[in-house]
């Protein structure tokens, strides 16, 4: 009984539990909200910015959308396979704080296109169809509204269904697309023009159906790119255009990549002071071999309901395999500010691709990669907006997630269809944001958000917290994300480093507030340059982030 006792204490001392372990087994939590009954445009890709505003595009070619640009302006483009002459908008900046909107005018056509934030926070855009295949779109944030610059020729080649992520220098590489079985890099270092060929995304194309589109790539830490592609993984030298390692294909066999699109994140990166960082790729879900082929003939078969996990670091590396509550075709996968995966979006069965769902999967689901392999799933609360192809999710620097799209359909069609264009915006509000955590939240009080942080300098990150009793080391985290750019069921250049606090002081003669100390990385490697958003983590609860730019 005493035994007991001083455990009992023990563990409530060292080990305080999270209230968000307090409905543990029941499941569900997390709320939804309706933000915009209709932006008017189709969010088929979605990137946030450090202005806290998204920039939200959908294809040129569809007709008109729901959106008229401003002022009476209209595009007139004589390539447009759809109107020559267009008076509505493809595009749109989305304010999150004062949930408002505005049009944005593209010049030519996005469909399928790329991206990444570069270095200085603007985002760089890249491909499409048609006459936007080669280019390059500019989106500025800057808040004398600004819009779209385009970059003709800025691609050596034509690029849609490619993938980007952003590298150490500061340039992004761009790789693959239809039938490009290529790389190459924007901006071009001194008129550098190279194309490098890429063998494995001809190895792993599938007659007619690809399966390979929309590669996942991450930037190891080792300094190269991890890039899976249908069911096979590489580590890849872009700079000596070298595969280094090829992985064990996933268990199964069964594509994971456009259109049978599964998602994948980078897990967390911890320990990142240490001499051997460790690296985990998580894979989830997709749809099984011959299932488009089957969906174009009207079988929608049962998508994959496994999850695939990797560390890609290891001498020998091996996947294990886990299940999901349910089978998901076309989910987002989110990193959250306390290191938890969001599952969010998507089909039961069929793949991606123009009608070729069915089942809509309203709950998200979400993924805790420490806690004990066959417990690491938990159900949420579910939506009421089926969210299907072309459909779209990217955190917010309140901890929501903002959700947008689904347009299984050619053109907007809104009534005769099985799932008609969506045009509503929802928040999704993890139970982290719950008002019974509300007394545990940090609040950063400094530094200010768009600070700029130097490589390997230190960082004190000051922060309110309304709890009698103390803040120690063990209860707090600070996380940083680098804003992804998602389209597809993929967040280009998603990355979650766990930089952890080093100590913990109390700010003499100030009620309730510490000081956490912690040391930016060193290298561009773990860390591209960039704007991050910042939060403090009490006993897994995020504070509302801060932008920290690390140059
Ligand atoms: C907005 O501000 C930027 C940076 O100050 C400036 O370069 C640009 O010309 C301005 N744009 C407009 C439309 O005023
Ligand atoms: C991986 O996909 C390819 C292409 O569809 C297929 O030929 C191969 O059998 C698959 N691998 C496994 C292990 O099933
Ligand atoms: C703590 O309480 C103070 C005073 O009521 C308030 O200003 C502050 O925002 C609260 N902090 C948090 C993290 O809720
Ligand atoms: C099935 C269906 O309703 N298709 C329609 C989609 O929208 C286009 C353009 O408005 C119509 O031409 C189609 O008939």
């Amino acid at each position: 009984m005493l035994l007991q006792f001083i455990l009992f204490v023990q563990f409530t001392l060292f080990t305080p539990p999270s209230p968000l372990h307090a409905d543990e087994g029941g499941g569900g939590g997390g709320r939804w909200e309706l933000l915009q009954n209709d932006v008017g445009v189709l969010p088929m890709h979605m990137q946030l910015l450090h202005s806290d505003r998204v920039v939200i595009f959908d294809r040129t070619d569809f007709g008109t959308s729901n959106l008229p640009l401003p002022e009476g302006k209209c595009r007139m483009d004589p390539n447009d396979v759809a109107l020559k002459l267009d008076c509505t908008a493809h595009s749109l900046e989305y304010d999150v704080a004062s949930n408002t909107f505005r049009p944005l005018m593209v010049q030519t056509d996005v469909w399928c296109s790329s991206g990444a934030a570069a270095s200085d926070g603007t985002l760089v855009q890249t491909g499409g169809f048609n006459d936007g295949d080669r280019r390059a779109r500019v989106f500025k944030p800057y808040p004398n509204g600004s819009d779209w610059e385009e970059i003709p020729f800025a691609l050596n080649v034509r690029r849609w269904y490619a993938t980007n992520h952003i590298l150490p220098d500061g340039r992004q590489i761009v790789i693959g697309g239809r039938r490009q079985f290529s790389y190459e890099f924007f901006p071009k270092i001194g008129g550098a023009s190279r194309t490098y060929s890429i063998p494995f995304l001809a190895e792993t194309t599938d007659q007619f159906i690809e399966n390979n589109l929309y590669p996942f790539v991450f930037l190891n830490v080792d300094g190269n790119l991890f890039i899976f592609a249908n069911n096979r993984s590489i580590l890849f030298d872009y700079a000596r255009n070298k595969v280094i390692k090829t992985f064990p294909a996933i268990p199964g066999g069964d594509p994971r990549c456009y259109p049978s699109t599964g998602s994948a994140v980078l897990l967390p990166l911890r320990n990142l002071h240490a001499r051997a960082i460790e690296a985990e790729v998580l894979i989830c879900g997709g749809a099984p071999k011959g299932a488009y082929n089957k969906a174009i003939n009207r079988i929608f078969v049962r998508a994959l309901n496994s999850c695939s996990r990797i560390k890609i670091t290891d001498s020998n590396p091996q996947w294990v395999m886990e299940t999901m509550p349910m089978s998901r075709v076309m989910g987002d996968m989110i990193l959250l500010p306390n290191g938890d995966v969001l599952i969010i979006n998507g089909a039961g069965s069929g793949t991606a691709g123009w009608d070729n769902s069915r089942d809509p999967i309203l709950s998200p689901i979400l993924y805790r990669p420490t806690d004990p392999i066959g417990s690491r799933f938990r159900l949420l609360n579910p939506s009421t907006i089926p969210r299907l192809y072309h459909s779209t999710a990217v955190l917010l620097r309140d901890g929501r997630v903002l959700v947008g799209g689904s347009n299984p359909n050619v053109y907007y069609n809104f009534t005769g269809v099985p799932f008609p264009t969506e045009l509503r915006l929802e928040a999704f509000s993890l139970p982290y944001l719950d008002s019974k955590c509300e007394n545990l939240r940090p609040k950063i009080l400094s530094p200010s958000s768009q600070t700029t942080v130097r490589y390997g300098r230190p960082l004190t990150i000051r922060f309110n917290v309304n709890i009698t009793s103390g803040v120690r080391l063990d209860t707090v985290a600070v996380t940083m994300i680098a804003p992804p750019f998602n389209t597809h069921s993929f967040s280009m250049s998603q990355r979650l480093l766990m930089i952890g606090g080093e100590y913990v002081t109390k700010v003499r003669n100030v009620a309730a507030t510490w000081d956490v100390h912690v040391s930016m990385t060193k290298s561009s490697t773990i860390t591209p340059p960039g704007y991050y958003l910042v939060f403090v983590i009490h006993r897994e609860i995020p504070s509302k982030g801060i932008w920290i730019r690390i140059v």
